[in-house]
C-alpha cells in the first residue's frame, strides 16, 4: 500500500512543496545550485514525467543513416524504441532470425544485399486525411525503398524496392485514405536501367514519382496494382498529398529546372552554381485519381523492369500533369489541413509562398496555360496562382500545422529559427531560436487534416555547443516547443545518438493500441501462425539427412531441449516458441560463436538457420533477463565430427551423498514447498474474495500466476514417483522444480495483489497525502508498520480507540507527555518498552497525520 502514495505527488504537488514550510528551502536551494531560473522549472514541470506516468503523444523519427525508426515520447522526449527497417537489428532479432531475414530479402536490390539505409520522411496511414495508427511508412532516400512498419507489434514485415528510380526523397507520403503511398525520385538517371552518356541528360535521363497502392486488407503494399509516372529530369524533391478541395492530386516541387548537369573535373561551375541559376523551378502538379485510370490502359504506360510507367504525354493529354513556376530551389512543400494552399518554402529565399489550389484548379479548368516547358507540359502563371509570399527570414524549408486556423510554423535552416505565421492573413506571428539550423519540424499530428498542435518539435542539423562533447560526430537536436502560449517556449534538448533524423510524425498515444503479447505460435513478420509453432510437449528433434530440425521452446526459466547434439557440418534449424502469456516475459536466444541470435517476445516463434561447421561444445542461453533463474536459462549444442574418434575421459570418483543426508535434504525442500504453496494459498484467496475478475489487468497477471502453478502436478507426480522408486536424488530435484514453479507463481500472485490493493483503495485526499509526507519525514514509520504490530503499536484504528480519537491524538502528537501517566498509554510503554517522542509537529502537519490516518482506517481491510 505505501508506494501507491507516492504516485499521488504529481506535478502539482512539485509547487505544493514549493510553498509548504519543508519544500520552499529545498526547491530553492536546488534552483540555486543548479542555476536553474523560474523558467527551467517551468519547462522541467511541462516535461517531466513521474515515474509510471505515460506520454500524450507518440513520435515516430526517422533514424536516417541507421536505416530505423526511432520512436520517442512528447512531452517527456523519453526514448522508447528503435525499431530494425532498412539495416539490421540484434535486439530485436531483426536480421538474425528466418522470419525478418525474409523482410530484409524484400529489400533486396538486384540480388544485392543492402546493409543500411538513409530513412527520411515517416508517414501514419489516414482516413479523412487523420492519422489513424495502424501502420507507419518510411523512406529509404539512398536506395529507392519503401518499408511497411505495422503499430500493432512495432515490427517492420514489408520492404518494396523502386523498380525503375535510382534515388528518391519525396517519400514516403499518403494519400487521405491511404490508397497510395507517394515516392518521388531525386536524382534524375536513366529509367531503362542501362548506361546513356550525360549529353543525353535531356533526352534520357528522368525523374519519376511512383504511386505504390497499398492494400490494407492485407497490410501491405501492392506491387502488382502500383504505377509509376514519369516525370523531366528537374530532380523533385519533397511531395504532398492533396486533401479536401485539392484531393486527388499530389504536389512534388524540384530544383534543377536548369537541367544542369554540372563537370567541376571538366572545369565547368559546379552543380550547385548551375543549379540556382534560374529564378524559378517547378512544382509538379499530379491527379493521381486520373493516373490510376491511365495505367489501366497499355497505351498510356511504358513498361520498366515490369513496373508501367505513365508517360509525361500521356498524362499531359489526360489533364493530369501540370507545373507551376515556383521560387529558386525550394525545398520542403506541405498542404494545409484542409487541402486549400499549398505552401513551399523557398531555402535560397527569403519567402515562403502560398499557392490557392482553387486559383490552379480554375486555371486548369479553362486551360489557361501560361507556356509549356520543353517536354509539353503545361505551365501555370505562378502570380495567378498564388495566395501570396510572406517573408520569414534566411532559409524556409518545411511547415507543420496548428488546430488554430491559419495557424502554421515554418523552419528557417540559415537563421535557425522557427516562425509562427497566418497562411491566410499573410502576417508574421512569433519567431523562437532553436539551436541550429533546423530541419523539419513538426506539430502534434501537425502534417494530418486534423492537426493537434500543443508541442512543437525543431529537428536540429547541428547541436554545437548544446551537449557534452563526445567527439567529432556530435548527436542531432531535436527540441520540444510549447507552443499553446502567446510566445513560443522551448523546454526540452532532446540528443539522438543514431543516424541523422531527417523527419518525424506525431500522433496521440491513445490512438495506438499495440498488443502486449503475441497469439501463441505468431509468426511476426506475416501476422500469421507459424507453421512451426511448438507447444509444451511437443518439442523435438528431428533429423533428414543433413538437415536438423529443433523445436524448441522457452519459459521462465528453461530452454526445451537443453541438449542438442548434431553432427558436423549438419544444417541446423532452431524453431523457437516463447510458450509465456504474461507481458513483457521476452526471451533471447543465442548460441555462442555461432552468430546465432534471435529475440522471443510471449507467444512468437521465430527460427534460425545455420550450418554447424565448427565442432566442439558451444553454450546456448537465453539473452533477456527475464528472471531470477535467467542465468540457468541455457543448454549446450555439442558438434560431433562424423569422421572422428573420440576417446571417453575416465570418470571421477566423487563423494556422494548419505542416505540419511537425501532423505535430510528431501524433507527440508517438502517443508520449504509447503510454506511457500501456503503463503500462495493466502494471496489467491485474497484476490478471490477482493474480485480481481474485475480488473483486466489484475486478471492477466492472475492468470499468468496460475499458468505458472498449473505446472506443479505434473513435475510434483515425477517426484513423488522418484520418491518411491527410492530415487531421493531425483526426487529432491523435481522438489526443487517444484519451488521454481511455486516461487514464480507467489512472485506474480504478490504483484497481483499489490495491483489490487492499490485498485481498491479509495484516493487520497490533498490533506491526507500532505500527511503522509509529514508521517514519513517525521521519522513515524521507525517506529510504526501500517496493518502490523512492530516496534510500536499499529496506528490503523488509533482513532477509533479513544473517545474523541481526533483531537486525543492530535493533543499526543503534539504533546506525548503529557499523556505518558494515562492508564492506556502507561500500559504501552510497558509493552513496548518505548515512550512516543515529541517530533516536534506543526498544528497543520498533525492535522494531515490525522487525515491520513483516516484514510488508512478506511482501506484497512486491504491488507
Ligand atoms: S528533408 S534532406 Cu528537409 Cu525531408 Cu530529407
Ligand atoms: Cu529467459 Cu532469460
Amino acid at each position: 500500500m505505501r508506494s501507491l502514495k507516492r504516485a499521488v505527488l504529481s506535478i502539482g504537488c512539485l509547487f505544493a512543496f514549493a510553498v509548504s514550510a519543508f519544500g520552499q528551502s529545498d526547491l530553492q536551494k536546488i534552483m540555486q545550485e543548479r542555476k536553474l531560473t523560474e523558467q527551467d522549472v517551468l519547462a522541467a514541470a511541462k516535461t517531466y514525467q513521474p515515474s509510471g506516468r505515460k506520454d500524450e503523444f507518440i513520435v515516430f523519427s526517422s533514424g536516417g543513416q541507421s536505416g530505423q525508426v526511432i520512436v520517442y515520447g512528447v512531452p517527456s522526449m523519453r526514448i522508447y524504441k528503435y525499431i530494425g527497417v532498412f539495416t539490421p537489428e540484434p535486439w530485436q532479432g531483426y536480421g538474425f532470425d528466418n522470419e525478418s531475414k525474409a523482410v530484409l530479402a524484400e529489400g533486396r536490390i538486384h540480388g544485392k544485399d543492402i546493409t543500411w539505409g538513409d530513412t527520411h520522411h515517416p508517414n501514419f496511414t489516414e482516413k479523412n486525411g487523420e492519422y489513424v495508427g495502424d501502420y507507419l511508412f518510411i523512406n529509404d532516400k539512398a536506395n529507392p525503398r519503401v518499408a511497411v512498419i505495422n503499430l500493432k507489434d512495432f515490427e517492420t514485415t514489408q520492404i518494396v524496392v523502386n523498380p525503375i528510380i535510382k534515388s528518391e526523397h519525396g517519400g514516403s507520403f499518403v494519400t487521405p485514405n491511404t490508397e497510395y503511398v507517394i515516392e518521388a525520385s531525386q536524382y534524375a538517371a536513366p529509367l531503362d536501367d542501362l548506361w546513356h552518356p550525360i549529353e543525353e541528360y535531356e533526352a534520357v535521363y528522368r525523374g519519376a514519382v511512383t504511386l505504390w497502392k497499398f492494400d490494407y486488407a492485407s497490410g501491405r503494399i501492392d506491387v502488382n496494382k502500383s504505377f509509376s509516372l514519369e516525370l523531366p529530369p528537374y530532380m523533385q524533391d519533397l511531395s504532398d498529398a492533396g486533401k479536401g478541395i485539392s484531393m486527388g492530386w499530389a504536389f512534388t516541387n524540384s530544383f534543377n529546372s536548369e537541367m544542369y548537369t554540372g563537370g567541376i573535373e571538366k572545369g565547368l561551375p559546379p552543380m550547385e552554381a548551375g543549379m540556382s541559376r534560374n529564378d524559378t523551378d517547378y512544382l509538379h502538379i499530379y491527379n493521381w485519381q486520373i493516373l490510376e485510370k491511365l495505367a489501366k490502359d497499355s497505351k498510356n504506360y511504358k513498361i520498366y523492369n515490369n513496373h508501367k510507367v505513365i508517360t509525361i504525354e500521356a498524362a499531359v493529354k489526360a489533364g493530369a500533369l501540370f507545373l507551376i513556376p515556383e521560387s529558386k530551389s525550394p525545398h520542403g512543400v506541405d498542404v494545409t489541413p484542409d487541402g486549400r494552399y499549398i505552401i513551399v518554402g523557398g531555402k535560397l529565399d527569403t519567402h515562403v509562398s502560398v499557392y490557392d489550389f482553387k486559383k490552379i484548379k480554375e486555371l486548369i479548368d479553362k486551360k489557361e496555360f501560361a507556356s509549356k516547358d520543353p517536354y509539353g507540359i503545361p505551365v501555370l502563371d505562378m502570380k495567378k496562382t498564388l495566395h501570396g509570399q510572406v517573408e520569414l527570414g534566411l532559409g524556409p524549408l518545411h511547415s507543420s500545422f496548428d488546430s488554430k486556423d491559419g495557424i502554421v510554423y515554418t523552419s528557417l535552416y540559415v537563421d535557425s529559427q522557427v516562425v509562427r505565421w497566418d497562411y491566410k492573413s499573410l502576417k508574421v506571428l512569433d519567431r523562437i531560436n532553436v539551436h541550429y539550423n533546423i530541419g523539419h519540424l513538426d506539430t502534434m499530428e501537425g502534417k494530418s487534416a486534423k492537426p493537434i498542435g500543443k508541442y512543437a518539435i525543431a529537428l536540429d542539423k547541428l547541436s554545437i555547443d548544446r551537449f557534452n562533447p563526445i567527439g567529432p560526430l556530435h548527436p542531432q537536436n531535436h527540441q520540444l516547443i510549447d507552443i499553446n502560449g502567446a510566445k513560443m517556449d522551448l523546454l526540452y534538448d532532446l540528443p539522438i545518438g543514431l543516424g541523422e533524423p531527417h523527419d518525424v510524425v506525431s500522433i496521440q498515444a491513445s490512438k495506438l493500441s499495440p498488443a502486449v503479447t503475441y497469439k501463441m505460435g505468431t509468426n511476426s513478420r506475416t501476422g500469421k501462425q507459424h507453421p512451426a509453432m511448438t507447444l509444451a510437449g511437443q518439442e523435438r528433434v528431428e533429423r533428414d539427412g543433413k538437415n536438423v530440425k529443433i523445436y524448441m521452446t522457452a519459459v521462465r526459466s528453461h530452454l526445451n531441449p537443453e541438449h542438442i547434439e548434431v553432427q558436423k557440418d549438419d544444417n541446423v534449424t532452431i524453431y523457437l516458441t516463447n510458450l509465456e502469456r504474461a507481458q513483457d516475459e521476452t526471451h533471447g536466444f543465442a548460441i555462442d560463436n555461432y552468430n546465432v541470435h534471435m529475440s522471443a517476445e510471449p507467444g512468437k516463434t521465430a527460427s534460425i538457420t545455420f550450418i554447424a561447421d565448427r565442432e566442439g561444445v558451444f553454450p546456448y542461453y537465453c539473452t533477456e533477463f527475464c528472471s531470477a533463474l535467467h542465468l540457468e536459462m541455457f543448454g549446450y549444442l555439442y558438434v560431433k565430427d562424423p569422421n572422428k574418434k573420440y576417446e571417453s575421459a575416465k570418470k571421477m570418483q566423487l563423494q556422494t551423498l548419505s542416505p540419511q543426508a537425501l532423505e535430510t535434504e528431501y524433507q527440508k525442500i517438502l517443508a520449504t514447498n509447503k510454506a511457500t504453496d501456503e503463503v500462495i494459498g493466502s494471496v489467491v484467496k485474497f484476490l478471490t474474495e477482493k474480485g480481481y475478475e474485475k480488473y483486466p489487468k489484475i486478471k492477466e497477471q492472475v492468470v499468468d500466476a496460475l499458468d505458472q502453478y498449473s505446472k506443479i502436478k505434473e513435475v510434483k507426480d515425477k517426484a513423488d514417483a522418484a520418491y518411491k522408486a527410492k530415487d531421493l536424488n531425483s526426487a529432491i530435484l523435481w522438489e526443487y522444480q517444484v519451488w521454481q514453479y511455486l516461487v514464480k507463481t507467489a512472485d506474480v500472485g504478490l504483484r497481483a495483489k499489490n495491483n489490487l490493493v492499490r485498485e481498491l483503495s479509495t484516493p487520497m485526499s490533498p490533506a491526507a497525502t500532505r500527511g503522509e509526507v509529514a508521517y514519513l519525514e517525521g521519522g513515524c514509520n521507525g517506529c510504526h508498520v501500517i496493518g502490523q504490530v512492530s516496534s510500536g503499536p499499529d496506528i490503523t484504528g488509533a482513532l477509533l480507540r479513544h473517545e474523541k480519537g481526533e483531537e486525543w491524538i492530535f493533543s499526543f502528537i503534539k504533546d506525548p507527555a503529557k499523556h505518558y501517566e494515562e492508564e492506556y498509554v502507561k500500559a504501552l510503554i510497558n509493552y513496548f518498552n518505548l515512550r512516543m517522542p515529541n517530533q516536534n509537529m506543526k498544528d497543520s502537519e498533525i492535522k494531515d497525520i490525522i487525515e491520513y490516518m483516516k484514510w488508512i482506517d478506511e482501506n484497512a481491510g486491504l491488507n
